[in-house]
């Protein structure tokens, strides 16, 4: 890894962004996705690299680009393995809503956790409580400890938790303690990142979304100096989710074995998740969100908003790039 790739490696986010951005409110998500997947599989492939996907659009037989073990750019230069999610949040491009973003997250070969598309239980909270909340406490004794660290009530607390079923007792609970809680559609990456930075109106991510996502949002956090856990959740009972009407909890036990995930109820760090010697999170707007803006066209140039997370040098750069059209008259400042 080093600072000429990543350069690239933000572009591969912004063409995604863009690509997609296209779409934004046609409720076209499935479309919105492939926009982005195509965009995202072109500029990677003009990287000098090795890469490889490790948490991609699937299993090969079911996506065809950007699948997982899918090699990336021109087979020489640095190996490097990608978690890559082209449009997080396509319901959020889809209906235009806040949130949605293209992704990845990027590490030397062997340095992200090949997440299985299970669900995964996340908590992620701001730097200052990094090591001292804990997925193992009830969310009652995180809400005191994380008071504690960030030197604010729990009233002043605003978690952010998925609005699903699954979590009808985790925000009783939450609102019991007299936190806020604030509910949202999709897009639990940006959630947890946001959790890193103070200034954004949240303060910790809670509950259960899907794990590949958890490896991103690791990734990020790890470069950052959040605090982010994750422990895979296989239980249908336990993730109430559609998407498993079918499966039952020994099936998917079965699946994680067939994985070799043995240690089922493993409770993984962010540097286990992301554990390569340096990681590199970049993401970039398709839709304004609580960390960047989403991309904006206008009659002479497109913007796009982005930010790259990196351990290589220790920062988080948040970039505006103009995307210059041919023959361009006026670009406004
Ligand atoms: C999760 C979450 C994502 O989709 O994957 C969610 O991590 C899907 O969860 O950020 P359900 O199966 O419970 O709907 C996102 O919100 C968007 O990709």
């Amino acid at each position: 890894m080093n600072q000429t790739l990543i350069q690239e490696i933000l572009e591969v986010v912004e063409q995604a962004a863009i690509a997609s951005a296209k779409l934004t409110g046609l409720g076209q998500k499935d479309e919105a996705d492939a926009a982005a997947v195509e965009a995202m599989r072109l500029r990677m492939g003009k990287i000098e690299m090795k890469g490889k996907i490790v948490i991609g659009e699937g299993e090969r037989d079911e996506a065809p680009m950007l699948y997982i073990g899918e090699e990336v750019g021109s087979g020489n230069g640095p190996g490097v393995d990608f978690a890559v999610d082209p449009c997080e949040g396509t319901n959020l491009c889809a209906n235009n809503q806040r949130g949605s973003m293209a992704v990845l997250a990027a590490s030397d070969t062997g340095g992200l956790f090949n997440a299985p598309d299970f669900y995964m239980n996340k908590l992620a909270a701001p730097p200052a409580a990094k090591g001292k909340v804990d997925i193992r406490n009830s969310a009652t004794e995180n809400l005191k400890i994380l008071s504690d660290c960030l030197d604010l009530s729990i009233d002043e607390l605003t978690v952010v938790v998925m609005d699903r079923t699954r979590h009808k007792d985790l925000i009783k609970e939450i609102r019991g303690c007299g936190a806020k809680v604030q509910p949202i559609s999709d897009g639990d990456v940006q959630a947890a990142i946001a959790c890193g930075f103070a200034g954004t109106g949240t303060h910790c991510l809670m509950g259960i979304g899907a794990a590949p996502e958890g490896v991103i949002s690791a990734a990020a956090m790890r470069a950052l100096g959040g605090h982010f856990q994750g422990q895979l959740v296989y239980d249908p009972a336990i993730a109430q989710t559609s998407e498993w009407a079918d499966y039952t909890k020994e099936g998917n036990i079965k699946r994680l074995n067939e994985m070799d995930i043995t240690d089922i109820d493993k409770i993984y760090e962010a540097n286990e998740l992301a554990s390569g010697e340096n990681v590199v999170f970049a993401g970039s707007g398709i839709t304004d969100g609580l960390l960047f803006d989403g991309v904006k066209f206008e009659r002479d140039c497109v913007r796009t908003s982005s930010l790259v997370i990196s351990t290589l040098d220790s920062t988080a750069r948040f970039t505006n790039t103009v995307h210059i059209k041919d023959g361009a008259k006026s670009i406004s400042l």
